[in-house]
């Protein structure tokens, strides 16, 4: 065989050309199969260099080595190179900015008046006073009658509600209850003196709806009988309450006021927190601050209830939680409390 037929400088420059075109990683393999594998080109004539010349066979077999290995050592780059990009493209994919700040967490909270509540169980708790709940839909006999409310009684229209049931004498047996008392009531049936009881709860009223007035309120409710409890009893239980809540400087005003289920009748206020007395928007002017009524148990009720009324006595209270909270944040509407509106309910 003649060395003219073995064009070295061809299959170089093929080569060479075929690998810059080469783009990935299977073209590079089939490009190595092509050149430097076992039937490749590179490797045909090194085959072949047993026919030759001595002379020839030394000279071109020391270029086609040195072929062979600068191909090889071209290929190694260009995979390198490969591998460089690939990681550098599953960097880039996955990164992630550890500067950033991360997002904020949406937080729950209690609705406030949920939180008013709790505040004043805990200081009712903290005195000893045990706490119960019961149903909101009620009999005439728990919410009124027990209560010395009788169906023609005047002060059943303060405390008109939403009737269920529609009886054909004209009579709704189930109502939504008014007032938490006739849990105080079950309270009573199913304990003896000495009784410490409040009972918290959602109540219900048939009312036009104003700034002040919502047909849904939240109220506490405070009973305690035993022997020889008496108004100073009632002033001191409900004056310590009042100053936990609004600050131990506070001053109490008790001023006869009516409830069909006491007798003695209270309300009592506090000198106004926000201004100490002087009058300002607060208070309205006054000074004084109402935040709830209270008085003696009738002894009628406490009779109704199996209780000995010559022996024990009791004093009860009664306090909307709406109104309390709208004090403490100053709240000018209590209809805002029930929108669900979270401009409104975040600021607590
Ligand atoms: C108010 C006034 C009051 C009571 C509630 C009561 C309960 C029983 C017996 C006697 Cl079982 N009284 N509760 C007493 C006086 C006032 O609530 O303005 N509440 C928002």
């Amino acid at each position: 065989m003649a060395a003219d037929t073995i064009d070295l400088e061809g299959i170089a420059e093929r080569a060479r050309n075929e690998l810059d075109a080469a783009t990935d990683e299977a073209a590079l393999e089939a490009w190595r199969v092509t050149h430097l594998g076992r039937k490749g080109t590179v490797t045909g004539v090194l085959r072949q260099l047993g026919e030759l010349e001595i002379e020839e066979r030394q000279r071109i077999g020391a270029e086609a080595n040195q072929l062979k290995n600068e191909l090889g050592a071209a290929l190694d780059v260009k995979l390198a190179g490969l591998k460089a990009a690939k990681l550098a493209a599953t960097m880039q994919e996955g990164r992630i900015d550890v500067t950033l700040p991360a997002r904020k967490k949406r937080v729950g909270r209690l609705h406030p008046i949920t939180q008013t509540m709790r505040e004043i169980v805990d200081i009712f708790v903290s005195m000893g006073f045990a706490v119960a709940e019961g149903p909101e839909v009620e009999t005439d006999y728990y919410n009124f009658e027990a209560l010395l409310m009788d169906r023609d009684h005047p002060a059943r229209d303060m405390q008109d509600t939403l009737y269920i049931d529609y009886d054909r004498d004209g009579t709704y047996p189930f109502m939504m209850r008014t007032h938490t008392s006739p849990n105080q009531v079950r309270f009573m049936e199913q304990h003896q003196p000495p009784v410490r009881v409040i009972v918290p709860g959602k109540c219900y009223r048939n009312e036009a709806t104003d700034p002040t007035h919502e047909w849904m309120l939240t109220q506490v409710e405070v009973l305690a009988v035993d022997e020889g409890l008496s108004m100073a009893d009632l002033k001191g239980t409900l004056f310590e309450f009042a100053k936990r809540l609004f600050g131990q400087k506070r001053r109490a005003r008790f001023r006869c006021d009516y409830f069909p289920y006491v007798e003695p009748g209270v309300d009592m206020a506090i000198d106004c927190f926000i201004c100490g007395g002087e009058g300002c928007r607060t208070c309205h002017q006054e000074g004084w601050i109402e935040i709830m009524g209270a008085g003696m148990v009738h002894p009628q009720i406490l009779s109704n209830m199996g209780y000995d009324a010559e022996r024990v006595t009791g004093f009860a209270a009664g306090m909307g939680m709406e109104r309390i909270a709208m004090l403490r944040h100053g709240v000018e509407d209590i209809r805002h409390f029930y929108r669900n509106d979270l401009r409104f309910l975040e600021q607590f």
